[in-house]
């Protein structure tokens, strides 16, 4: 978890703190401009969502695999050449007919970076982060359009610096003739935060 010295910044005093340390690590000569543009394009552009959704298509076609992920993630995902910042301590837990799960950081935005890329900007707000340990079923309904039943029990995870969660959606009805690729194809972002499902397949 983040020192609650975190919690008290706002966006615009992070952003600036993050810009002034930039400059100062440049000028010192430990890091260099085109360093930190890679890092910034790596994350923006090449690791995101869709490698999340190459674990779990896996994991909905190959049960072992399944179980190696839900055993330990970071491994598990390191089979696929997945992992790196941010990604050392992750937690898969499985959505099921009973069972629905969320993820928050109700600290500040840790996210498990390797399989989903930086988080959306709602993530990191303070509406998502407190409301949704309150009234998890009334906000995924409201605010997600996405209602879950009252028959299915909801569990919000509160991520860490020391443990990042993330979500197994339930397999979508109807894919059973799917290949791994059309099955990734199904795989959303919201669906591995817990606040969306995987998509319906076109038939
Ligand atoms: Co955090």
């Amino acid at each position: 978890m983040a020192s609650t010295d975190t919690v008290l910044r706002t966006q615009e005093e992070i952003t600036a703190r993050v810009k002034a340390l930039e400059a100062l690590l440049i000028e010192r000569g430990v890091l260099t401009t085109a360093a930190v543009d890679r890092l910034a394009e790596v994350y923006e552009n090449e690791v995101g969502p869709q490698l999340g959704a190459k674990v779990v298509a896996r994991a909905w076609t190959d049960p072992e695999f399944k179980a190696r992920l839900l055993d330990n993630a970071t491994t598990a995902c390191a089979e696929l050449g997945i992992g790196g910042l941010q990604g050392e301590d992750m937690i898969v837990v499985e959505n099921t007919d009973t069972v629905h799960n969320v993820l928050v950081c109700t600290l500040c935005s840790c996210y498990p970076w390797p399989v989903l890329g930086l988080p959306p900007n709602w993530y990191k707000a303070p509406p998502f982060r407190s409301r949704i340990v309150r009234e998890p079923r009334k906000m995924l309904a409201e605010d997600f359009g996405f209602p879950v039943p009252d028959s299915i029990e909801i569990r919000v995870w509160d991520s860490s610096s020391e443990l990042r969660y993330w979500v197994l959606p339930q397999r979508p009805v109807g894919t059973e003739g799917l290949s791994v690729e059309e099955l990734e194809a199904l795989v959303t972002r919201d669906s591995m935060i817990g606040v969306g499902p995987a998509a319906a397949p076109v038939s």
